[in-house]
């Protein structure tokens, strides 16, 4: 059967290469591309369903009007010319009423292509839009690993087969990194040792020697109590340390306050266990740790990720083949993406909106100007952004204009004034680099839109010349742009480029030793204080709700699959057996999840153990009453980043 290149679009590290079957003008079967070293043959379960999504007969095929009221979800179709007229016409006025900043663009990840994830901040750039703060993911990660380590990238995926102790930190292997599982396999025949450290006992546990259930929030303290051991019993490489950081004295200083037995009320764990993970870690020859985010979207989630970084720097992981982190930068930017962003158009002080406040934003809360226009476009905010029913109650407002570009009628669209028909990847042109490694990948479409289904793209060059923005971004083609960006890297040789555009998937290898890119060349340990712990958000309920991905879907996406959706099956959460117990809960019963924000009522599943006071919700259901009814909008302390695994609630049989 002929196949065409492709690539996973998906917000994923994987960032596979794929195979697609067409037979007569359909999509047929999606497999791994053997081309790419990393991400082979083997493709996971959500990308197989693929050709049922794209040929789902709930997809939406045509601009179409409101004709019910807002959520209600009744529909008329309209031509591309009644819909650009329309938006054009009522964004001109809003505009003349209000100013541009009366318009939010809300977008996010559902298309991680350079050119349609990223050419519409250039587009509402340059009508002087509010700007979007895009925190959604891991930034708080990010902002708490630049204090330490800069712009530093950490380990490409299959060097993890070098080390001989893996922690697996807040990382679901099964759910979010799957190719990862062969290299750790290989690095435990070499004999590496794997152990688990999350809040509950994942599918990852079956790859682990060890599972170590944490509180969450509490991984900073549990760090920095492994710092104290490894500093108190001589496991520090002293050298290392001198040559390579700054600061060390300063944090050495206050480690006494965070012994294993001091930080126990906070971690919950024994002080033995602490102190034996610690001297595995120092005794280690290249100890590596491979770092989730999960444990990042809380109040305390960026000086957690400063605390976990301090480790390999204080026994010289850096240095040995193996040793380091995985997961936090693997990737460098391959492309420069201001070519679409256009940051040159920037108004200064213009009014910012953090993409986790939509709720608030909508309400009007600390803004000079009230929005009442919303794009969105490859986001689904009613179902994955933090404060669910502020976010409903928002888009029902009859006084916003919601324009909503989709593939079918998510919890988003619903409340769309006018919704616009997307495409999925097989039917686009575009430019892939993977966050989680260093690739790069070129893909021209496979497959034909259907019906009248145009890309992000395509939307923004139409709502250029409705709007009359003559700026010459718009005059451009995808294809075009995708060269301009290959050419422009300075990461690939010209033999690279011209492989990337023959649709190649190309793989870089990292240096060895990653160079340290920070100012001075150093690590950070002290800077601009050491490195400390203090207490997540937390709140009055008695339990502590983390959301976690599940496996057969991503976010929200994949929610339209049947196939998918019936093999996650109903919403439930996850708890501690003998807090179960207390409430009298068992197995299989309904319970109800409240908070100040709202109520959820699902399933409750005792099937894996769970940390005491913790309740796990998997994945993202549709419909209200999800999980996101009871995360709040408040932000992360270093990155302004969502924490919506920093929320409490209250249980009760339902
Ligand atoms: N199948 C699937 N794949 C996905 C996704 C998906 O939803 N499903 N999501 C995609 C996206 S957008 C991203 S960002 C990536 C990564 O997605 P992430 O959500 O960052 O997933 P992981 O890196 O696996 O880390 C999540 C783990 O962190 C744990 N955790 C939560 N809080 C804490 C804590 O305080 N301490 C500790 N130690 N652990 C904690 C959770 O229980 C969970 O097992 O995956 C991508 N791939
Ligand atoms: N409770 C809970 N909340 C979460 C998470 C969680 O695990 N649990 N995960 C969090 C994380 S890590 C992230 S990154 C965010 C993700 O949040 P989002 O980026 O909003 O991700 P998705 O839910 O995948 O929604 C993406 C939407 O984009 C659409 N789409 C895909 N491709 C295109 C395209 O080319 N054009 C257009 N116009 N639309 C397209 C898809 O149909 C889909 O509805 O959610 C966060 N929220
Ligand atoms: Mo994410």
């Amino acid at each position: 059967m002929p196949t065409d290149r492709t690539a996973c679009p998906y917000d994923c590290p994987e960032g596979c290469s794929l195979l697609a079957e067409v037979q007569d003008g359909r999509l047929t079967a999606v497999t791994g591309d053997p081309a790419n070293p990393y991400t082979g043959g083997w493709v996971c379960a959500k990308l197989r369903a693929l050709p049922q999504a794209v040929h789902s007969p709930e997809r939406i095929l045509t601009p179409l009007r409101r004709a019910g009221k807002k959520g209600e979800g009744r529909f008329v179709p309209v031509s591309w010319a009644e819909a650009s007229e329309e938006i054009a016409g009522r964004w001109k006025g809003l505009i003349a009423r209000y100013g541009p900043e009366t318009l939010l663009p809300y977008s996010y990840a559902g298309t991680m292509g350079a050119v349609h994830r990223n050419c519409g901040e250039g587009f509402f750039r340059a009508l002087g839009a509010s700007e979007l703060v895009r925190t959604l993911c891991s930034s708080g990660k990010s902002a708490g690993w630049q204090t330490v380590m800069g712009n530093s990238c950490d380990l490409s995926p299959w060097e993890v087969a070098c080390s001989d102790l893996v922690l697996l930190w807040s990382a679901n292997l099964p759910a979010t990194r799957a190719h990862l599982i062969p290299i750790l396999r290989q690095a435990r025949e070499r004999g590496a040792r794997v152990v688990l450290l999350d809040v509950y006992e994942t599918p990852s546990a079956r790859l682990a020697d060890e599972t170590i259930l944490v509180r969450p929030g509490s991984d900073g303290a549990l760090a920095l109590s492994m710092l104290q051991v490894l500093a108190a019993e001589g496991y520090t490489e002293e050298a290392y340390l001198a040559a390579h950081t700054t600061g060390w004295q300063a944090l050495k200083a206050t480690l006494d306050r965070w012994t294993p037995e001091i930080t126990q009320v906070v971690t919950g764990l024994e002080p033995e266990t602490v102190r034996a993970l610690a001297r595995a870690y120092g005794r280690a020859a290249a100890p590596c740790i491979v770092l989730g985010s999960g444990f990042s979207r809380s109040g305390n989630g960026g000086e957690t990720t400063r605390a976990i970084a301090a480790l390999p720097a204080a026994v010289g992981a850096w240095a040995k083949r193996g040793g380091g982190t995985y997961g936090v930068c693997s990737a460098p930017n391959l492309v420069d993406k201001s070519l679409l962003k256009l940051p040159e158009l920037a108004r200064p002080g213009v009014q910012r909106v953090n993409i986790n406040q939509l709720g608030p934003a909508l309400a009007g809360e600390g803004l000079r100007t009230p929005i009442h226009a919303l794009y969105v476009y490859h986001a689904n905010p009613a179902a994955v952004t933090s404060g669910q029913n502020a976010i409903l109650r928002g888009l029902a407002r009859e006084d916003l204009f919601t324009v909503v570009h989709e593939r079918y009628l998510t919890d988003t669209a619903r409340y769309a004034d006018l919704i616009l028909p997307a495409p999925y990847m097989v039917e686009t042109e575009d430019l892939y680099t993977s966050y989680g490694y260093r690739q790069i990948q070129y893909v021209r479409p496979v497959l034909a839109p259907p019906g009248e289904v145009k890309s992000n793209w395509e939307v923004f060059v139409l709502l250029a010349r409705a709007m009359g923005l003559a700026h010459p971004l718009f005059e451009r083609s995808v294809g075009a742009l995708c060269r301009e960006l290959v050419e422009g890297s300075p990461w690939l040789t010209a033999e690279q480029k011209d492989r990337v555009l023959t649709g190649e998937p190309v793989v870089l290898e990292a240096p060895f030793p990653l160079p340290v890119e920070t100012a001075d060349g150093k690590i950070h340990l002290a800077d601009p204080a050491p490195i400390t712990w203090y207490p997540p958000h937390g709140g009055p309920e008695p339990f502590r709700l983390v959301c976690a991905p599940a496996v057969h879907t991503l976010n929200s996406s994949f929610n339209e699959c049947r196939a998918l959706a019936a093999l996650r099956g109903e919403m439930a959460v996850r708890m501690n057996r003998a807090d179960a117990a207390a409430l009298g809960l068992t197995h299989g019963d309904r319970a109800v999840l409240s908070n100040e924000l709202g109520e959820m009522t699902c399933l409750v599943s005792l099937d894996r153990e769970v940390a005491p006071g913790v309740v796990v919700a998997e994945g993202v259901y549709p419909g209200p009453g999800t999980v996101n009814c009871l995360t709040h909008p408040r932000l992360s302390d270093l990155g302004a980043a969502t924490t919506l695994n920093d929320n409490r609630v209250s249980v009760r049989r339902a």
